[in-house]
């Protein structure tokens, strides 16, 4: 295949309600979708991608604009020089630009999809994938009120979630999660996600989340402190899962040596795309250690690879792999369903869905071509 041009497609979707997390408070998705055209044996083809990053360098460094500069300068001048472009050598050809792994994975997405479309293949039955639904979880934001909270936790029980995740920041812990608790007793699968909001001196306060049976405790302290995480996992009996700290399959590999990471959280924006992302699915495995799909509210695009990617063996937790419905009233692909606790993995060739011209119009903000 050789890569002929690429469009980037800016888009903004109004989300159901706001998302709060101990960083930020988000009203719309912004994005930006990667369409790359290829020249095949067979004729041409197209695949889509998405980038995660988010509007603001607050989750990690990346943000959309610094994406969309990367990817029209330098990765795509770069894949451009390669005759036969594949999904598995990407990586290979982006390695002398440093970091912008959001960018990499969303290059390497479209990549990947022309691939398997040009091959009539499904991402699940490429990865590996065993089953054909996933567990499926909702992510829950910081909400004003404890009432609003239990109100909205009861919404997503109600239409059969398999596990709630509860962002959490320092002033707005111990209280909300005792109270879904008392509302909804012990049974249910329960855990939260602090996004780096704490540092190791409030070590005392975070371990008396023990106390409320959690499945497990996301990131709590910096994307650099693996290290210190370690020290934190020693002191709590709360699971420790890293999110932000694993940017790569080698940070993956120090935390579970390290003692860090008793769960990771997979993204394959946040670590350079989805071969990356089952890499890091294979080491834990190895290593007895347990993994679950995160999610980056993604469109139906990536919630549709996710879900996909999520088929293999060991992603024994529920993951962040909500139905449409919860981010958008309108999904710019066919609607992913939430129904019984799961989510079907959408069947097809590529990512087995596909932008709707409509809606991509409706949401779109500008595009950027970038041409050989
Ligand atoms: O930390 O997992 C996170 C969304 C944006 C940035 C970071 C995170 C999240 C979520 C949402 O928790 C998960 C989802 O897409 O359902
Ligand atoms: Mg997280």
């Amino acid at each position: 295949m050789q890569l002929t041009s690429l469009r980037l497609h800016r888009v903004s979707m109004p989300l159901v309600t706001p998302f709060e997390t101990s960083f930020m408070r988000e009203t719309e998705k912004d994005c930006y979708l990667v369409e790359a055209s290829f020249d095949t044996d067979a004729g041409p083809v197209t695949g889509w991608g998405e980038s995660v990053a988010m509007a603001a360098p607050l989750y990690s460094e990346e943000f959309l604009d610094g994406g969309i500069a990367v990817t029209q300068k330098w990765l795509a001048p770069a894949l451009f020089q390669v005759e036969d472009l594949t999904a598995e050598t990407v990586g290979w050809h982006l390695r002398h630009i440093i970091g912008h792994p959001m960018a990499k994975s969303a290059v390497e997405m479209a990549v990947l999809e022309a691939q398997l479309k040009s091959r009539g293949q499904s991402f699940k039955d490429y990865v590996g994938g065993v089953v054909d639904s996933v567990p499926s979880g909702v992510s829950v934001g910081i909400h004003p009120t404890i009432g609003e909270l239990i109100e909205t936790v009861g919404g997503y029980l109600d239409e059969g979630y398999a596990r709630i995740k509860l962002k959490i920041k320092p002033g707005a812990d111990l209280e909300p999660v005792a109270a879904l608790r008392r509302e909804f007793g012990d049974d249910f699968l329960f855990q939260v996600d602090a996004n780096a909001a704490y540092t190791l001196v409030d070590a005392a306060h975070l371990k008396k989340l023990d106390d409320f049976g959690l499945l497990l405790i996301e990131q709590p302290l910096g994307e650099a402190d693996i290290r210190q995480h370690s020290e934190l996992a020693k002191l709590m009996s709360t699971p420790m899962c890293l999110d932000e700290s694993i940017v790569s399959a080698a940070a993956a590999a120090d935390a579970i040596a390290l003692g860090a990471a008793a769960v990771i959280n997979i993204k394959p924006g946040r670590v350079g795309g989805y071969l990356e992302a089952k890499r890091i699915h294979d080491l834990a495995a190895a290593h007895g250690v347990a993994v679950w799909h995160g999610g980056m509210l993604e469109t139906g695009l990536g919630r549709a690879a996710n879900a996909a990617l999520a088929t293999l063996p060991g992603f024994t937790l529920p993951g962040d792999i909500s139905g449409s419905k919860r981010f958008f009233h309108e999904d710019i692909t066919q609607e992913i369903v939430q129904r019984d606790g799961e989510v079907q993995v959408p069947q097809g060739p590529g990512f087995g869905v596909t932008i709707d011209p409509e809606r991509l119009k409706k949401f779109s903000r500008g595009t950027v071509d970038i041409t050989r």
